[in-house]
């Protein structure tokens, strides 16, 4: 059985071990020893940025066989076919739990209903699925739509320090992924603030998917449309990066000393070196450190014991006044 395993996964090239299983024969891959741990099927939405990578490697790194599991790991690459690919495969594998971030929260009924029907639990991470309460156990995540308040708040407070507050401010927004949780939730929360200032003039609010490439390409049609932007909002550091590129391109300065205010949403490390720069004027925490969080879900849940629907993780925002003191603690 052994020579036929492993013709079967040379043939499969780079397939997972348990594509080339033959069928039914799954529980005897396991060793005994293997047979107690808690088998996860993980469908990651993809690897856009610095977050999402850190976001993979805090699940990878503590659903380990060390910790009592077994981890099969699938990237979606930023398609939702491929995660509702990735799930059926879950389900026909019998794992014991499904833990997923979904790229979009559209889309999800079905296949989470075929979980349901095969009695595995389903764990939502990172992002939300716009389902019945009913087709998931439990969500561990940011609360995204506080993180676009909480930058709106910032903005209030720093016109207001800077002596801005009755000035007209114009602002252009680099949003990620549309229909994703997490440009839904920023973009929410920042519109409920900015609406309370008829001063301030969102120009125009345009998706770059999250990364750099795209985030460069957004603000260079801003700068070829606008002449006069005074705030940048962007919904993660890796489209931040593309921003600055085009900004340094047309000689635009940016930050505390700048011609444009940066805002920006993720607070990976090489984001907060710009923040201490002043570069960046305030980086909005987003916590990717979630792979305890949902080993302890799993750990309760094998145990039978409650869990919360909902788990917020930790955040913060930093500015160039307190980033100092958490720099060298950063571990992303
Ligand atoms: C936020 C997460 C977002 C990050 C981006 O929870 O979904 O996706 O802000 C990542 O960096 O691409």
């Amino acid at each position: 059985m052994l020579a036929c395993l492993l013709i079967g996964i040379l043939l499969a090239g780079c397939g997972s071990f348990w594509d080339v299983m033959p069928q039914g024969k799954e529980e005897d891959a396991l060793s005994d020893a293997e047979e107690d741990l808690i088998v996860v099927g993980f469908s990651q939405l993809g690897s856009e940025s610095v977050w999402r990578t850190a976001n993979s490697e805090s699940i990878q790194g503590t659903l380990t066989r060390e910790n009592g599991f077994f981890l099969e790991f699938n990237n979606a690459r930023q398609k939702q076919d491929n995660q509702i690919k990735a799930i059926r495969g879950f389900i026909s594998q019998r794992v014991d739990y499904i833990v997923f971030s979904p790229v979009t929260e559209e889309g999800w009924e079905t296949v989470l209903q075929e979980a349901k029907d095969a009695g595995i639990p389903v764990i939502l991470v990172d992002r939300k699925a716009s389902v019945d309460e009913s087709l998931y156990t439990t969500w561990v995540g940011s609360d995204m739509r506080k993180e676009g308040e909480n930058a709106g708040i910032w903005l209030e407070e720093y016109l207001r320090q800077t002596g801005r507050s009755d000035e007209e401010i114009n602002i252009v927004v680099l949003q990620g992924t549309i229909g994703s949780s997490s440009q839904i939730g920023r973009t929410e929360g920042f519109d409920a603030i900015a609406g309370a200032h008829p001063n301030w003039h969102i120009l125009q609010q345009e998706p770059a998917d999250f990364t750099t490439a795209k985030g460069k390409e957004v603000m260079e049609q801003f700068l070829r449309k606008y002449p006069n932007i005074d705030v940048v909002v962007s919904q993660n550091d890796d489209m931040t990066f593309g921003v600055l590129q085009a900004m340094d391109e047309k000689g635009i300065t940016t930050g505390v000393n700048g011609d444009v205010i940066l805002i920006s949403f993720d607070a990976v490390r090489e984001a907060l070196e710009m923040v201490a720069q002043g570069v960046i004027n305030v980086d909005v925490e987003c916590n990717p450190v979630q792979g305890e969080y949902i080993a302890d879900i799993l750990y309760r849940l094998e145990n039978n014991e409650m869990v919360e629907k909902e788990n917020c993780v930790k955040e913060q925002i930093f500015t160039p006044e307190n980033v100092g003191e958490y720099l060298d603690t950063r571990t992303y």
